[in-house]
């Protein structure tokens, strides 16, 4: 490209919420790899939520503006600052287990967040292209595969609120208002930078924690639900390549393989050379190391009032439509985060932090 044309030629912009989460993070980066100018929508907290991104940040290169899904005026403000070509709304109560003790406010971020986000997207620019970040929680009891054309039926507050998003605002603003808007309907994706509280990341650190003598032992609830899991850092690609296409629309993004929550305790453990072998059933289920301790238990506490049992995505859509494709296998992706939370912690621990 000549030096004239490369100059006179605008970066493309682009506002990410939910910019200090697993995803965001991972987006950011991708963007900012692709010559994005980024920005980054951030909430007020008593504490310092920029620990995933801080190696973006430090650097000046991403750009923070203050805002809340629960605050019209705030997004207003951001994107009159920010005026993104591309939108990618990523922030959301996104845990599962607490949208059963917090509906509403499960149902304030994740459901109306998006109805006044688009709204003043569309005021401030109405060519605006915006992601939403829908999920395989919506299909819920839904016999899998489960691909673009299969009903939804949610069975958790958070299932419920992503749906009503999905419908009222993805569905309505595109039919309604022309408004270029794509659902990714994106299956569990992990990573390293997981949130610690999803049962992957709990089980990767409780893993090392036992390992390095931190601590004993770790209770886990339903061992039976199979997940899809997937790297967030393949994922936030699909992403993308859905705002680059001619027309919007919706796409479910997953591996296509589905493992229980017990193989992924298998595969995480052997991957720090701790191989267990399981005895018990139900709630006296156990894992032991080779050596007979016990390191696992299960607990009721862990348990929700109602469980989605068999997530298994049909991504074939986009990976003839957006050519996309798995790059991380099951196994990479348990070995790559159990290998991650061993070595950080030990490092803390040779260090004499913890
Ligand atoms: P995450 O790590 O929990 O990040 C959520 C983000 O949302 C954080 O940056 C959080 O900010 C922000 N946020 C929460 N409430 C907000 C509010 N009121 N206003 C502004 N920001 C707010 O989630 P993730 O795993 O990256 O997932 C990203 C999105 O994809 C979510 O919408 C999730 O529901 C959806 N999704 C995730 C998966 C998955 O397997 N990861 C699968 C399907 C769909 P703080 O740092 O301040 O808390
Ligand atoms: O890791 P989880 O909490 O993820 P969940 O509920 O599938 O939700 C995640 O994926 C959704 C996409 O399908 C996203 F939309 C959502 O934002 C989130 O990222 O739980 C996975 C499974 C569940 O069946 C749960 O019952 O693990 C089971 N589990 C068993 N013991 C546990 C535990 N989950 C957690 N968090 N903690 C446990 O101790």
């Amino acid at each position: 490209m000549k030096n004239k044309e490369k100059q006179g030629r605008k970066k493309k912009s682009a506002l990410i919420t939910g910019i200090t989460g697993q995803d965001g993070s991972y987006l950011a980066e991708y963007l900012l790899g692709l010559g994005y100018e980024v920005w980054g929508l951030v909430r007020r907290t008593s504490l310092d939520p920029h620990m995933r991104i801080m190696h973006m940040t430090l650097p000046r290169h991403i750009k923070l503006v203050h805002g809340n899904l629960r605050d019209e005026a705030t997004l207003r403000d951001a994107l009159q600052q920010s005026k993104p070509d591309e939108i990618y709304n990523l922030a959301a109560q996104s845990d599962v287990g607490i949208s059963f003790k917090c509906p509403d406010e499960t149902m304030e971020i994740n459901y109306y967040g998006l109805g006044r986000l688009v709204y003043q997207a569309m005021k401030v620019n109405p060519k605006v292209r915006i992601y939403q970040a829908s999920t395989s929680e919506m299909f819920g009891r839904t016999k899998p595969p489960q691909s673009e054309t299969s009903p939804f039926q949610p069975v958790s507050p958070y299932g419920d609120a992503k749906l009503r998003a999905h419908e009222d605002y993805v569905k309505g603003y595109r039919e309604n208002h022309n408004l270029f808007i794509c659902s990714g309907f994106l299956f569990n994706h992990e990573s390293p930078r997981r949130g610690e509280h999803f049962v992957t990341r709990k089980i990767t650190i409780s893993l090392a924690k036992v390992k390095l003598g931190l601590q004993k032992s770790f209770s886990l609830g339903n061992l039976e639900a199979k997940r899809d899991w997937g790297f967030a850092g393949d994922y936030v690609k699909a992403m993308h390549k859905m705002l680059q296409q001619k027309k919007p629309d919706d796409y479910v993004i997953a591996t296509g393989e589905s493992h229980t929550v017990r193989e992924f305790v298998n595969a995480a453990a052997k991957a720090i050379d701790m191989p267990l072998t399981w005895s018990g059933k139900g709630l006296k289920e156990v894992a032991k190391t080779k050596d007979g301790r016990t390191v696992l238990t299960i607990s009721e506490e862990f348990y929700r009032p109602n469980e989605v049992h068999h997530l298994l995505g049909d991504s074939r859509k986009a990976q003839e439509k957006l050519e996309w494709t798995v790059e991380t296998t099951f196994n990479e992706l348990a070995v790559m985060m159990a290998k991650a939370d061993y070595e950080r912690l030990k490092k803390l621990k040779d260090a004499g932090l913890l």
